[in-house]
């Protein structure tokens, strides 16, 4: 593998709906206020647990998050409701991943300056695909007239890092020209808006990279893939039981377990070492130091976790425009927050500067990119 590798393009397409964190907690609280009202007895009787009340000032000191977006807002501050109205499409209309995906996907071949025609293979990379098959990928290749192959990846929080490690391997390989890695995070469907604990978390969004061979790249604006690095190791601290199985085995599709739920808290303890020192390990791969790295394109859950990771590899406070923070508007989106990060925090580089890309989370899994400014 000699071939130079680069990301020549990267687009990000936005949800027209937001939430702020006062409009989410006044409607979980009028839920819980609701459900404790009906629930009076069995509450009072120890057979079911209070709701405890949520607040926008919590949220805002625990996670970072000020807002998130949503791909459809109508449904889920609706208190007798607690989800999108998602309306349903038919089978030869653009699925709602696969139209996320397309917008992401055209801003980013713009920005490479790049036609469908450069492009042969196609990656869907996500925390969730809204079906098995066929894939959302070979349905995006479709919607944009590329001839060659795609498949769909699903690595929750490390889907983006995981999908641009294996364009990267395509690409210096040769079995592919030009890859098309893409991120549609319909996180809201999952998302437990009655659970306290993390009604916030999450928001909705599309993430695209275009990863081509540096002799091909037209783009003014290229980062040279210096390495890749990944690791996974069992956890279930983050966790949703949803899945195909569930009609065999009788089990409620609408169970809380079918959401996503986790322990936040052990998460945070778990991830942040595992995190600091695959870097470290990574850097150590190139002889180089924490020092030696303009800007951190880190995994977007929670502003306390990327504050802790970046103490530990600088031995100080990171400043705002080394080490971005997008989740006070975006929120978490999954595998596409250090997307975002990158795609809004790249263009002030010159030719030379380092900068390291990071996700981190539910698996767990950690995966990383070295990447220089050409
Ligand atoms: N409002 C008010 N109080 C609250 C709230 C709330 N909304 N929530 C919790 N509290 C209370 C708790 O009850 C607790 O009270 P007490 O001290 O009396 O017991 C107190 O506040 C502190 O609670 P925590 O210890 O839980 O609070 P933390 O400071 O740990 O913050 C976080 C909670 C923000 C969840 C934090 O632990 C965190 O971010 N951890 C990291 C988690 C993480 O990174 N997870 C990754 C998830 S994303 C991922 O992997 C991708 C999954 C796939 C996508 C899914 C799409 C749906």
């Amino acid at each position: 593998m000699t071939k130079s590798v680069v990301i020549s393009g990267t687009g990000l397409w936005t949800p027209e709906h937001s939430i702020s964190n006062e409009e989410l907690v006044a409607a979980y609280n009028a839920y819980a206020t609701q459900f404790n009202a009906s629930h009076q007895a069995a509450i009072a009787a120890g057979e079911l647990a209070e709701k405890p009340l949520s607040s926008a000032e919590f949220i805002e000191k625990a996670s970072g998050i000020r807002s998130r977006y949503a791909y459809i807002k109508d449904g889920i501050l609706d208190v007798n409701r607690m989800r999108p109205r998602i309306p349903v499409r038919g089978d030869d209309e653009l699925s709602d991943q696969a139209e996320m995906a397309v917008h992401a996907a055209k801003k980013a071949l713009a920005a490479a300056k790049k036609q469908a025609s450069d492009i042969d293979a196609v990656i869907v990379s996500c925390a969730y695909t809204q079906r098995s098959y066929p894939a959302l990928a070979i349905e995006v290749q479709q919607a944009l007239g590329i001839v060659g192959f795609g498949f769909d990846m699903l690595v929750a929080c490390s889907a983006a890092t995981f999908a641009l490690h294996r364009a990267y391997e395509m690409i210096a390989s040769g079995t592919a020209k030009g890859v098309l890695v893409i991120n549609p995070e319909l996180t809201s469907p999952q998302a437990n808006y009655c659970d306290r604990d993390s009604h916030f978390i999450f928001g909705d969004v599309a993430t695209a990279i275009v990863v081509e061979a540096a002799e091909t790249a037209q783009s003014d604006n290229v980062f040279e893939i210096l390495s890749t690095k990944a690791v996974t190791a069992y956890s279930n601290n983050i966790r949703s039981n949803f899945g195909y199985v569930s009609r065999a085995t009788d089990s409620d599709p609408f169970a809380d377990d079918m959401l996503f739920h986790q322990e936040g808290r052990k998460v945070f303890k778990e991830v942040c070492p595992m995190a600091a020192e695959h870097i470290n390990e990574h850097l150590a791969r190139h002889s180089l130091s924490p020092a030696d790295i303009k800007r951190w394109w880190l995994h977007q859950a929670n502003i306390n976790m990327n504050t802790l990771i970046s103490r530990k590899l600088l031995g100080r406070e990171p400043d705002a425009t080394e080490a971005p923070i997008v989740l006070d508007t975006y929120a978490n989106t999954a595998s596409a927050g250090s997307i975002i990060a990158f795609n809004l925090h790249q263009h002030d580089l010159v030719a030379g500067e380092l900068g390291l890309l990071c996700s981190f989370g539910a698996g767990y899994s950690i995966g990383s990119l070295v990447l220089r400014k050409v």
